[in-house]
């Protein structure tokens, strides 16, 4: 984008005055933000306009990604990178004596999503416009984010988390684009005269107002700017009479007021499937008539649209749209499940079982009564299909509704034309074993796409110093190509980059001591090593085991406060679900620990313990490119990918990992020198689940050093947690501890002090470090979004 230093100060000015009718001097953070804000969006405007009239134009296939939730981060300084006037702008405000990283430290992030799989919805619309690929995105504009987290005596308290409350630069409000979603009523079938068909007629239904709000996607220096679109439950207009009381009206509001803040678990809610359907329907019915315009064939619909559901939440798309085509465009059942199944693609992102939906088949039929006939449609042909082919009991083990339940997973596999896992690993166990039973039908629909991260937020925008190092090394050309940035390797053995690269990191680690000292009161070292676990917080992802090796380091220094220990600081970030007790009980013993430990003078902060309060993306980015270890210690098995695994390695952190997700990847990619692997694999693990011969009451037992650690949580040597520390035990020692812990305890120490040796030869860990990020490219979202466009939506880039 053409624009030079002494324009972008004119323009800044005058949107300044032009907002606040007085100077930018004497306006606040938020003011300089906001018409700051307003100047970007003024600026890709254009090239958002002209990017949807190009696609309608040609009529080009548009792929739309429906997912339930979007992590964005602050959106200011990915515009302007994407945009190419970050440095232009950067410098323009210092010539007005401001500084741009404390005014884009003025938007609100964000938090419309609980974790990784908001945060990778993210980086795909953002390396969907980057690859110059026609899609848009479709959710929902929650008026509360995911809640804030405070530390209060130690314990997790929830805040709400009113994000909308300065104004929100980005989004842009299209009412002439809103449309009706209609919840309950009934349902009745009428004979038409003449042709004999049919009719669905849905009365005394509950009508909701969908309004869009529209956020520009800017693709990375290529003039693409796409769509997100979230959606916002209002009163119909002219309708306010049906709304006459506070309570008809609050509960309008209710379906789009706040996020739902579980994660991997399932909470079957009336609210929630509300939601659901009110974003799927909305985005349906929008894609429903753009279509209408091109004047096509229905049969034609697959050959312009792909509808994305990012796992089951948006599932009842596949209804709602065959219910659209059936009643209202008045398609014959056999037409509109052929165009249903060619459009529909969904991906799955979890194996436990607890984090499955199903819906009470009752709670479907009252709230959704003609979507739930088309669901038993659906099921009956399925089963009257599949049974002939593959016998009774297959087939009933495959049906959507079963036991009074509706799972919406068999609905999206059987509703779908392709089905996808989030790492190697992960889709072989959903073929080989979680969703076997649908394998053998539909083999053909299964395939992996391995996540992937957008380095322009996760390195460029995240870690400057890193981003110049690697342009004076290596040049710029891994910025457009990220798979370039391998020719890094060839710089492994120069001292000259690998103590640069220390450098690099060293500044880092300074920055984020900056923020541990001003935010949190805890002095950390910057030379110590950086030990960072940072993701929701989850039984499976085992934070207690990071945590049992805190402690065996404690003990060391207790008994000898001499040991040739690593000085190490180890940096916890993780929310945990408000309903989640035993997630709250963890956060409450680190908490314990962190106090017991970093205010003991015998330790002479040999360990430090930094738990942030509110972790998300922006917290993320300042803590990731300080990091020298990256945890990723899930049983093996249980996590679908990780993605914070990825951007911690391309910012030169060292993985301390199971082989688990996309970590076995990692380890491919990285070779086994450059990564610290320990624990059981996930066939061992589904060995033991399956023979049942797991005993960790005698790893107790037989492991002193184990024994001596497990003890301190009932010993009372940790004060506040008598509770926490004798649920926890037990959890361990007596209820056979579920995550296997116990069993990995001494591979992880193992790994841990292989990792303390590394690091104190400098030489070897920052030609570790220069490998690992020399090793990201691949995991480049570019990359997988190109692999589900070419495999999946059928789309190509344009030219
Ligand atoms: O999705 C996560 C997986 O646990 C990760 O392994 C994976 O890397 C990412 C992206 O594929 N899953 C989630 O983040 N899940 C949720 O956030 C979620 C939210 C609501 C309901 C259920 C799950």
């Amino acid at each position: 984008m053409a624009f030079d230093v002494q324009e972008f100060k004119k323009e800044y000015q005058k949107k300044f005055e032009e907002l606040f009718a007085y100077g930018y001097e004497a306006g606040s953070k938020t003011e300089q933000y906001i018409a700051l804000g307003d100047l970007v969006r003024g600026l890709y405007s254009e090239d958002w306009i002209q990017t949807i009239m190009e696609y309608n134009k040609k009529k080009e296939k548009q792929v739309y990604y429906f997912s339930m939730e979007f992590l964005p981060g602050r959106m200011l300084k990915s515009n302007l990178l994407n945009m190419g006037i970050l440095d232009c702008v950067k410098q323009g405000m210092e010539e007005l004596d401001l500084d741009l990283d404390e005014v884009a430290r003025a938007e609100v992030d964000p938090a419309l999503g609980n974790g990784g799989l908001g945060r990778l919805a993210s980086c795909f619309m953002d390396s969907i416009a980057s690859t110059g690929l026609a899609g848009n995105g479709n959710g929902i504009r929650y008026r509360y984010g995911l809640f804030k987290q405070k530390f209060i005596n130690g314990y997790q308290i929830e805040l709400p988390e009113n994000w909308l409350r300065n104004k929100n630069v980005w989004e842009v409000r299209k009412e002439n684009k809103a449309v009706i979603v209609r919840f309950g009523g009934d349902v009745s079938f009428t004979q038409e005269d003449g042709d004999g068909r049919l009719r669905v007629r849905h009365e005394n239904t509950r009508d909701i107002l969908a309004v869009p709000y529209d956020t520009a996607q800017v693709g990375y220096n290529n003039g693409v700017v796409n769509n997100l679109r979230l959606w916002s439950a209002e009163i119909p207009y002219g309708d306010e009479a049906r709304f006459s009381t506070e309570e008809q009206r609050e509960e309008v509001k209710r379906i789009t007021e706040v996020l739902y803040p579980d994660d991997s678990n399932y909470e079957g809610r009336l609210l929630r499937v509300q939601q659901e359907y009110f974003f799927s329907s909305a985005g349906v019915q929008s894609i429903i008539r753009y279509f209408k315009q091109l004047k096509l064939d229905w049969s034609l619909f697959p050959d312009k649209i792909a509808i994305h559901i990012n796992d089951t939440h948006p599932t009842l798309a596949i209804p709602e749209l065959m219910r659209i085509l059936l009643d209202e465009e008045g398609l014959t059942w056999d037409q509109a499940w052929e165009i249903t199944k060619k459009t529909v693609s969904y991906t799955n992102h979890t194996i436990l079982q607890e984090a499955m939906e199903r819906w009470p088949e009752t709670m479907i039929a009252d709230l959704l009564p003609r979507i739930y006939q088309i669901i038993q449609e659906i099921n009956l042909r399925h089963i009257d299909k599949k049974t002939p082919l593959y016998g009774e009991e297959l087939s009933q083990r495959t049906a959507i509704i079963a036991n009074g339940q509706i799972k919406m997973a068999n609905l999206a596999i059987i509703g779908s034309h392709s089905v996808n896992g989030v790492a190697r690993l992960h889709t072989d166990i959903l073929m080989a074993d979680t969703l076997n039973d649908f394998y053998v039908m539909y083999p053909q629909k299964f395939n992996n796409k391995t996540n992937g991260i957008t380095q322009r937020r996760w390195v460029q925008i995240a870690n400057e110093n890193l981003t110049a190092m690697l342009d004076e090394t290596i040049g710029t050309e891994w910025k457009s190509n990220p798979e370039e940035i391998k020719i890094l390797k060839a710089h492994r053995d120069n001292k000259n980059v690998l103590d640069k690269l220390e450098q690099v990191k060293l500044s880092n680690k300074k920055r984020f001591a900056a923020y541990a000292l001003q935010e949190m009161g805890i002095e950390i070292d910057p030379t110590a090593l950086f030990d960072v676990q940072i993701k929701r917080l989850h039984a499976y992802k085992r934070q207690l085991l990071n945590v049992l090796h805190i402690l065996d380091r404690y003990l060391q220094l207790k008994d000898n406060p001499n040991a040739d220990l690593q000085k190490r600081v180890f940096i916890f970030g993780a929310k945990a679900a408000p309903s989640y007790y035993y997630a709250k009980q963890i956060i409450k013993l680190i908490n314990s620990i962190a106090y017991l430990i970093n205010n003991d003078p015998s330790i002479n902060d040999k360990i430090k313990i930094v738990f942030v309060e509110n972790y998300g993306v922006s917290l993320a980015e300042l803590i990731i490119p300080a990091a020298d270890i990256s945890e990723q210690i899930s049983l093996a098995g249980k996590e679908a990918s990780g993605t914070s695994n990825m951007k911690l390695m391309s910012n030169g952190a060292i993985t301390m990992a199971t082989l688990d997700g996309a970590n076995v990847e990692i380890r491919d990619n990285v070779g086994e020198d450059n990564i610290f692997i320990f624990g059981l694999k996930s066939d061992e693990v589904q060995e033991y689940y399956r023979n049942g011969v797991y005993n960790s009451r005698d790893i107790y037992d037989k492991n002193p050093r184990l024994k001596r650690i497990l003890n301190l949580l009932i010993d009372g040597t940790i004060p506040g947690v008598e509770t926490e520390g004798r649920d926890i035990f037990d959890s361990l020692v007596m209820y056979n501890d579920e995550y296997f812990l116990l069993k990995d305890f001494d591979g992880y120490l193992q790994a841990q002090y292989e990792a303390d040796v590394a690091f104190s030869d400098r030489d070897r860990w920052n030609r570790m470090a220069l490998m690992n990020i020399a090793s990201s490219g691949p995991f480049s979202s570019d990359y997988t979004i190109l692999r589900y466009a070419d495999e999946i939506w059928k789309i190509k880039p344009q030219s």
